[in-house]
């Protein structure tokens, strides 16, 4: 076992409810430094300096209809453009973690930060992260971290407990690409977390996260891996083709140790 392994207790209740929670994973510093990349955002966005990558998403920002400036929702592909990101997010305190959860040949899927604005920060519908991207078969995790402390005041995450045993359901382009919410009869729980701590979530697990009613930011930095590589006849295009990890550091250790 690496000391970065998730305990059997963490396991359970991945496999369990479909989701665990990490405390304090993420050191002072790497919360600092995905902290920039947002404030390197808004510099960009304020100045009219807006990279190629970030003009072809158009969700990136937005007018602010009420004070009619601009507003960062979402920082596109932080591992790509970003190699302090990318150190954070391949380092075995993620990486060893994601490895016993979805297999050893670990890949990028895809990447970005979401900031919720303080008062104005949208709830976003339950969802499973799958059904954005429905024809990738591989195993895959979605690794959503509080880079803010997420509160019910400031749009922490809700989720239902073992709706991954569902399979994959409907969706439907309603206010968001989402479940249509009247069909669903499990409750969704509101899942507090302080800045630092990581929630590893299985892509089938039904989930969303509240408004900002609060005066206080709400930044998450959102990894996605999975497990095997791209498969030909894939539509989905996201990704990378090089693994992040090619064979199991985890089973080396274990072996040495025998
Ligand atoms: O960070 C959030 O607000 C939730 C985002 C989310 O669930 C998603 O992007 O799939």
């Amino acid at each position: 076992m690496s000391s970065y392994s998730l305990t059997s207790s963490e396991l359970a209740t991945y496999q369990n409810d479909g989701f665990c929670v990490v405390a304090s994973l993420l050191s002072v510093d790497a919360l600092a430094a995905v902290y920039s990349l947002l404030d390197e955002a808004k510099s960009l966005v304020a100045r009219g300096e807006v990279s190629k990558s970030w003009q072809t998403d158009m969700t990136a920002w937005e007018r602010d209809l009420t004070c009619d400036s601009l507003i960062v929702r979402k920082v596109p592909a932080p591992f790509e453009h970003s190699e302090q990101f990318r150190s954070i997010f391949s380092s075995p305190v993620i990486l060893d973690r994601v490895e016993q959860l979805i297999g050893s040949e670990i890949f990028l899927h895809s990447s970005k930060l979401i900031f919720k604005p303080p008062q104005i920060g949208r709830r976003k519908p339950l969802h499973q992260d799958l059904a954005y991207w429905d024809d990738m078969q591989a195993p895959q995790i979605t690794v959503w971290c509080a880079i803010d402390s997420a509160t019910p005041e400031n749009g922490c995450l809700e989720v239902i407990p073992r709706s991954h045993k569902k399979g994959l359901i409907p969706h439907a382009d309603l206010e968001d690409w989402q479940i249509n919410e009247h069909t669903l009869e499990d409750k969704a729980v509101c899942i507090p977390m302080n800045a630092g701590d990581v929630m590893f979530l299985d892509v089938l697990t039904i989930h969303a996260s509240l408004a900002n009613r609060s005066n206080c930011g709400r930044l998450a930095a959102i990894v996605n891996y999975y497990s095997e590589p791209r498969r030909s006849d894939q539509r989905s295009k996201y990704g990378s083709e090089t693994p992040l990890r090619t064979r199991s550091l985890l089973s080396a250790k274990a072996l040495l140790h025998d």
